[in-house]
């Protein structure tokens, strides 16, 4: 560590704890003591519940207040000194007015309690892609869950040896009340405030805050991207791996998808997980875009993982994983729903009430998350930790759509998928407070995550698109379409496998598919049917493009692009004219 970066760590500990008030500071290194004695102490005061042992080694229960279980994207803010930088889609706060409004709140909210400082480092060890944060927080969940999440302790602090910067994020619980929840961001100083909320999206600095928000804006300020995707690799029956990163807006299954495990009559194809929701990229050397998953831990959704839905994730979950706000029996079993059992006679439900599958009420909070190590995973890359990351060939956007977007299409090319991420848009899910199942704009699923303006954001993706002769290509995927009577009409999850399959062969040039409109769409012959019981015309139904549809989206599409206004380049507004021409 250089000694203007040890004395600029330890006088932003110093300063903290002379602000927070702290009954003792604990520098944590991540070691197992240190981990052992930290659960002990959660066990003690009731913020962990011990699951069996036997069947859950090294598992426990977390239940966190009831008005704090998703992201609160309203008392998020973008703390740009200048307005115009954060954009119309961010909330903003002036830094002077942030720093006195939730430096007051920060005063003495950690009276009583310890302050933890945790060093940590995003991205492989000896990757110039990864970058060290540090964390000050007063809650040990959070110390608890940044260690499988993160890797704490050494390797962050070997990577501030080796002459490493580091972003500061200071976090305290507070009272827990929302009206007291503020979470900052300081693009320009590159620090993260956090305050009132333990919830894994507000209290985890390294993931949304720093890996997306603030990573963002390095990235754009230094050429590359910092993006809301899984990264997978596709090994087909002959042993060669294709690299794919994918775009989803929280809740339309990534973590699923990275780690889906293909069906019987797709045999010989496996699917590699790298990550499950977050991609730092950059150019190579060689010109190929290149991944890496800066994080070393799932924060997943408990609700509809079963061994149907993802066999591989219910294995990575079975030992040294924390679960929050899931139900759990009174042999101490967690339990949520869709969790491929039925629903037990009794049980407590995630804030810990009684209840029968007659109560009529969730066992599970529909936003309750596991936190689990990506090392157990069956069917993790052996590249996950290459610290030049995976070469990506694909880049894959999709939402959860009941119309319009078939269940997959290919991007003319770099600037039309840009132009079809920022026209993604999806139905809502419990990740985020507010409304469930509206639509809502999500451009390449960053809407929460953006750190600067999403115009600029855009111009920035038409950039980097200048910048090699070997871009990968892009597609749109929708596994959500439903027909007239409202049912889904795709089976996803791992049948998801033969559209990953289709998109590897159109890389080589060996599958069909028809120009449309709106892209290029695979022929129903081209997608691979075989053990799959759909009805007939289902995947002509998948696949169509209605005009009609089209037409009203491009007006929506207009009338979104009107409020990223002057910002808007003029590649996204000249993809959006030649949709318009091309649907005549
Ligand atoms: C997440 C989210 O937790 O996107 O990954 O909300
Ligand atoms: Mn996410």
């Amino acid at each position: 560590m250089t000694v203007s970066t040890i004395r600029r760590l330890q006088s932003w500990v110093d300063e903290t704890a002379a602000l927070t008030r702290p009954a003792r500071v604990v520098w944590c290194d991540g070691g197992e003591d240190e981990n052992r004695a930290l659960i002990e102490g959660m066990l003690g005061d009731g913020t962990l519940h011990a699951l069996e042992e036997s069947a859950w080694p090294g598992c426990y229960l977390h239940r966190s207040h009831p008005s704090d279980v998703a992201r609160t994207e309203h008392l998020t803010f973008i703390c740009s000194r200048d307005r115009a930088e954060a954009g119309p889609l961010n909330n903003w706060m002036a830094p002077a007015e942030a720093k006195a409004k939730v430096g007051a709140l920060f005063e003495g909210s950690m009276r009583g309690r310890t302050l933890y400082v945790v060093p940590y480092l995003l991205g492989p060890p000896g990757s110039p892609f990864s970058r060290v944060g540090v964390e000050i927080t007063d809650s040990p969940y959070v110390v608890a869950s940044m260690r499988i999440m993160t890797r704490l302790g050494r390797a962050a602090l070997d990577a501030l040896e080796g002459g490493a910067d580091f972003v500061p994020g200071l976090h305290s619980l507070g009272d827990l009340d929302p009206a007291r929840r503020f979470i900052c961001h300081f693009p320009e100083e590159r620090l993260i405030w956090s305050i009132g909320s333990g919830y894994g999206g507000n209290a985890l600095l390294g993931k949304k805050c720093f890996a997306l928000r603030i990573a963002g804006v390095m990235a754009r300020d230094e050429g590359w991207l910092a993006e809301h995707m899984l990264i997978i690799g596709v090994e087909d029956p002959t042993g060669k791996t294709t690299y794919i990163a994918a775009a989803f807006p929280s809740g339309c299954g990534k973590t699923n998808l990275s780690m889906l495990e293909p069906p019987p009559s797709q045999e010989g194809w496996k699917v590699w997980t790298v990550g499950d929701d977050i991609a730092w990229l950059r150019f190579g050397a060689d010109g190929t875009l290149r991944a890496v998953n800066p994080e070393a831990g799932f924060f997943g959704i408990a609700p509809g993982t079963s061994r149907s839905t993802n066999p591989n994730m219910m294995e990575t979950i079975r030992r040294n994983t924390i679960f929050t706000n899931v139900g759990v029996t009174p042999d101490r079993r967690p339990r949520w729903e869709g969790d491929g059992e039925p629903l037990p006679p009794r049980a407590l439900d995630w804030q810990g009430k009684e209840c029968t599958p007659a109560s009529g009420t969730p066992l599970a909070h529909p936003n309750s998350r596991f936190t689990a190590p990506l090392i157990q995973c069956p069917r993790l890359s052996p590249r996950w930790t290459d610290p030049e990351g995976v070469p990506i060939s694909a880049i894959l956007f999709g939402g959860r759509r009941a119309r319009l977007t078939p269940l997959v299409m290919e991007a003319f090319d770099w600037r039309h998928g840009t132009f079809l991420g920022a026209s993604l848009a999806s139905e809502t899910t419990a990740a985020a407070t507010g409304h469930v199942g509206t639509v809502r704009r999500d451009p390449m699923a960053m809407l929460p995550f953006c750190g600067y303006h999403m115009g600029d954001y855009f111009g920035h993706w038409l950039e980097m698109g200048g910048r090699s002769k070997r871009l990968p290509k892009i597609f749109s995927v929708n596994w959500f379409r439903k027909d007239a009577s409202g049912r889904v009409i795709w089976p996803g999850y791992r049948e998801n496998m033969r559209v990953l399959r289709w998109i590897v062969e159109r890389l080589r040039g060996e599958a069909d598919a028809v120009e449309t409109p709106v892209g290029n769409v695979p022929p129903a012959t081209a997608i691979d049917t075989s053990g799959l019981e759909l009805r007939p015309g289902a995947l002509e139904d998948l696949l169509a493009v209605s005009r009609d549809d089209w037409i009203r989206e491009h007006e929506e599409l207009g009338a979104f692009f009107e409020k990223l206004a002057d910002r808007l380049p003029a590649g996204i507004r000249a993809e959006h004219d030649a949709l318009r021409h091309r649907l005549g």
